[in-house]
Formats: structure tokens, C-alpha cells, sequence
């Protein structure tokens, strides 16, 4: 049986991925592909309820390692279920995984290796879709500012590592400046389009 794709969408806070992960489902199921979408960090699980504090409660201290390690943690807990999805046929899309987990905590100083280095045997994504803004417009959008990181001078060194992925061959950077969401969703759906036809037969892994 050909594997599933497995589809990533990532980018700073409210560049609209929840929107479009959830748009680009839509759009699968009408296309008669069986997909699941998948969030991260996954607040439900026991380490993803430790996040869920540590994100919400600025009293709930963390040392910067620990947080990192959680966040990448939270990643092992559903490794395998994306990973057996993937055999069984089906189309996985992510909404954030690896790349924010290094963005973020390098952002803050911790080396960029060193941040990488424990999601290291994790699925690879076919490809990446990163919404990017060209201007800082995501400080505007409503919600901004509820949460520890979403903070505008912070966002502008999470997006410095973010670009540090972008020469990798499953990267596509999709600008949103002034575009609807259904103009969004339209170019993510034409990426998603080329990128099944063209899947490698093997699943790759983060190394
Ligand atoms: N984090 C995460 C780490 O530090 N390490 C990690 O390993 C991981 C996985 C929470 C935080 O955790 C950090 C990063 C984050 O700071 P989260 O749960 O993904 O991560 O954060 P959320 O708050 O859920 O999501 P975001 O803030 O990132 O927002 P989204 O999903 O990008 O944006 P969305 O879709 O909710 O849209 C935001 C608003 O914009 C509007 C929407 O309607 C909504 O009101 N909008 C548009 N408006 C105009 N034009 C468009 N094209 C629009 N698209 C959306
Ligand atoms: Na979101």
C-alpha cells in the first residue's frame, strides 16, 4: 500500500496555521483522502497538560531545558501513532511539530543543536508549508498577546530560526500578507497537490 503524506504547517503565533490545518482537512475529506490532523503541542496528554500550565500560567516556572524537553517529549508520546497512520495509507497534517519546538527554545538561547537533538528519530514531514508574514502583521491579529511567548520582539528571533530550515528541500515558505484565508488555502492546496504526486516511497526521520 503507498503511505500516507505526511503534511506540516508551521509559523509564528496567529499566522492563522489552527485555520488552515483545519481548512486543509476539510478539503482532503472532500478529496476522498483519509487524513487526521494533529496539533502540537497535544494539551490533552499527561505531558501536554504540563505545557498547557507552563503556556498559560506565567507563575508556573519552567527552566528553559525543561520546558524543551516537555515540548519535545509531548512529541514521542504520539511518534508512533503518526507513524503507523502513515503505513496504514493515511494523510497526516501536523499543526506545528519539530520546527517550532527548535524555533522557540533557540530563540531564547538555547543552541540550536542541542534543541534538535531530541526529536531526532521522529517522522519527517514531505513537506513544510511556513506562513510567513512580511511585515510583523501577526501582533495585530486577534488573541495576540494571551500567551508566554506571543510577545513581538521574541517573535522576530523565532522567526530568525525558523528561516534557519529553509534551504531544506520539504521546505515551502507561503506569504500571507494581505491574503484571505481562502487564497491561503488556496496555494496550500496547490503545494499539498504537487508534493503527494511526488512522495518518496520511504518515509524519512528527522536525523
Ligand atoms: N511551542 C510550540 C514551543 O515553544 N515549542 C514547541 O515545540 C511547540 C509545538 C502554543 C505555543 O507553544 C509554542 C509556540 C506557541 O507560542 P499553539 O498551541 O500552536 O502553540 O498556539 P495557538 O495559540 O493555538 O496558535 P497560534 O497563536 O499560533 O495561532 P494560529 O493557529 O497560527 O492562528 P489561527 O488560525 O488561530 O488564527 C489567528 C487569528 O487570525 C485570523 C483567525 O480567524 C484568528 O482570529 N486569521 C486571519 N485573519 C485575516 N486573514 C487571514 N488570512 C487569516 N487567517 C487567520
Ligand atoms: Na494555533
Amino acid at each position: 500500500m503507498t503511505r500516507g503524506v505526511l503534511v506540516c504547517i508551521e509559523g509564528l503565533d496567529r499566522t492563522g496555521k489552527t485555520t488552515q490545518t483545519t481548512s486543509l482537512l476539510e478539503k482532503l475529506d472532500k478529496d476522498g483522502v483519509d487524513a487526521t490532523l494533529i496539533k502540537f503541542p497535544e494539551r490533552t496528554t499527561p505531558i501536554g497538560r504540563i505545557i498547557n500550565t507552563y503556556l498559560t500560567d506565567t507563575a508556573f516556572e519552567l527552566s528553559d531545558q525543561s520546558a524543551h524537553l516537555l515540548f519535545s517529549a509531548n512529541r514521542w508520546e504520539l511518534a508512533e501513532k503518526i507513524r503507523s497512520l502513515l503505513e496504514d495509507g493515511k494523510t497526516v497534517v501536523l499543526d506545528r511539530y519539530v520546527y517550532s519546538g527548535v524555533a522557540y527554545s533557540s530563540a531564547k538561547g538555547l543552541p540550536f543543536d542541542w534543541c534538535l537533538s531530541p526529536d531526532i528519530g521522529l517522522p519527517k514531514p514531505d513537506i513544510v508549508l511556513f506562513m510567513k508574514f512580511k511585515q510583523e502583521e501577526n501582533v495585530t491579529r486577534e488573541g495576540f498577546g494571551e500567551e508566554r511567548y506571543e510577545v513581538a520582539e521574541f517573535q522576530q528571533k523565532v522567526k530568525t530560526q525558523f528561516e534557519k530550515f529553509q534551504n531544506e528541500d520539504n521546505w515551502r515558505t507561503i506569504y500571507v500578507d494581505n491574503k484571505s484565508i481562502e487564497e491561503v488555502g488556496e496555494m496550500i492546496w496547490t503545494e499539498y497537490k504537487v508534493t503527494a504526486s511526488r512522495r518518496r516511497e520511504a518515509l524519512q526521520y528527522f536525523s
